[in-house]
């Protein structure tokens, strides 16, 4: 039964169309710096967002209707959701999907209950699979919703919450693997505190670490070969979250021997909550080998949270796209953990919303391409660290001197030359002029 009977595949147009249900600039089988479009945008569908999210906001209730035609909190509606998302899936050529444990069906009061209905829907989920090219990119399990996890989950005060949790791990890992997901994600929501007065925090962190160890052991056993991946995020819901950014991240996964088992999965609106641009967590990640997968979406500046919007924002986009060119893509891929807003309460608005992001990233790729191929950006960077080239910049890096030499070396010069201009005007005018011209 088709749920989405108004709208039709969606399909390229190209830049010129006034079709709202058309691609103006994702053309999958464009090729750009040698791969498709389609190669370097592995676009993913977020379970939740898009089969659950129907508008309730802090102030009121669901303004779409998401049923698909079942009654909510039934495994049959578990059942149409996941009809829904094949259909839209193959409406919009997008060939991966994300999920947590409790997107997938509704939890019941015991976890036995809960696992068996995730047997059913993932049995369903696999027919639904064959015959199409629709995989499932990653996993998770939500460890913030249910109250149990109120004071976290691998952070948890209660060692009963903790077994809840590596439950919940070990049955979203079966589902995972049972799906061929490419990885497993780790988003700490409740994994962070809320003042010092009641809480151990390295305590905390260790229980954390062993939590992910007995994950990779267990993923390994039954036979996961990708990656897992942490998602930092500053805060919302807890005001301190231990996984603030990708270089706090990182420090923790080397402090615990995590680093060979663990990539990044970043999401731009937490790296812009946590004070930094969405390439900046980007390159950090990648600078330590552990750019893994990409939640895409957007915040906004004039608020303080987490809005979750569709990616709209071309710069943005190129400045993403040019990082992950130069770290040779990702092992994982761009999930689009975006809602739509709240008044874009139509099936229509679905689509349009996914429509947005896949051509606000086929943009940045094509613009990330010129920026390449013009090849203005990289030189100046190269050229800003010439004085390394030779002389006693070689030797600085080479390890082949000491602070003496180099003390020895300033006295001689007395007062060096200034180093050379920045020129961030000029190089943001090229940027202009390579997108516009
Ligand atoms: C929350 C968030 C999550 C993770 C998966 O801000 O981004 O949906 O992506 O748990
Ligand atoms: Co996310």
């Amino acid at each position: 039964m088709e749920i989405f009977k108004n709208i039709p595949t969606i399909k390229y147009e190209g830049p010129n169309s006034k079709n709202p249900l058309s691609f103006k600039f994702y053309d999958k089988d464009r090729v750009v710096l040698g791969k498709k479009m389609s190669e370097h945008l592995p676009f993913a569908m977020a379970w939740w967002h898009n089969l659950g999210a129907a508008g309730t906001d802090m102030f009121g209730r669901d303004t779409a209707d998401k049923s698909f035609g079942a009654e909510k909190g039934t495994m049959e509606h578990a059942r149409a959701k996941v009809d829904a998302g094949f259909e839209f899936m193959k409406k919009t050529g997008v060939k991966y999907f994300c999920f947590h444990d409790v997107d997938l069906v509704p939890e019941a009061d015991d976890i036995k209950v809960t696992n068996s209905r995730l047997d059913e829907i993932s049995d369903y989920i696999l027919e639904k699979m064959k015959g199409t090219d629709i995989k499932c990119l990653w996993g998770t399990a939500n460890m913030f919703s249910n109250p149990r996890f109120m004071n976290g989950a691998g952070s948890t005060n209660s060692a009963d919450v903790y077994c809840f949790a590596a439950a919940q791990i070990k049955k979203a890992l079966d589902v995972t693997v049972k799906l061929g997901g490419k990885g497993y994600v780790f988003w700490g929501g409740r994994e962070g505190y809320e003042t010092l007065l009641n809480t151990d925090v390295k305590f905390e962190q260790e229980n954390i670490a062993n939590l992910m160890h007995m994950a990779v052991d267990y993923g390994r056993s039954i036979g996961f070969k990708g990656d897992f991946y942490i998602e930092p995020k500053p805060k919302e819901p807890m005001k301190h979250q231990y996984d603030f950014d990708a270089a706090t991240a990182i420090g923790f996964l080397r402090q615990y021997g995590l680093d060979k088992d663990f990539k990044l999965n970043i999401e731009a609106n937490h790296a812009t909550l946590a004070g930094h641009t969405f390439e900046h967590d980007l390159r950090i990640s990648a600078i330590n080998g552990m750019l893994g997968s990409i939640d895409a979406n957007q915040g906004d500046y004039l608020l303080g949270w987490d809005t979750d919007e569709f990616p709209f924002d071309v710069y943005t986009a190129t400045m993403c796209m040019l990082e992950v060119i130069r770290a040779g893509g990702l092992t994982g891929g761009f999930n689009f953990d975006a809602k739509n807003r709240r008044p874009s309460y139509t099936q229509q608005d679905m689509f349009e919303a996914y429509i947005l992001g896949m051509d606000t990233f086929a943009l940045g790729l094509l613009n990330a391409e010129k920026i390449i191929n013009d090849g203005r950006i990289d030189q100046f960077v190269k050229d800003k660290y010439s004085s390394f080239n030779s002389g006693i910049g070689k030797k600085i890096r080479e390890h082949k001197t000491t602070l003496v030499e180099l003390a020895a070396k300033a006295d001689e010069m007395g007062k060096p030359d200034l180093p050379g201009s920045g020129k961030q005007e000029y190089l943001e005018s090229v940027v202009n002029q390579i997108l516009f011209g």
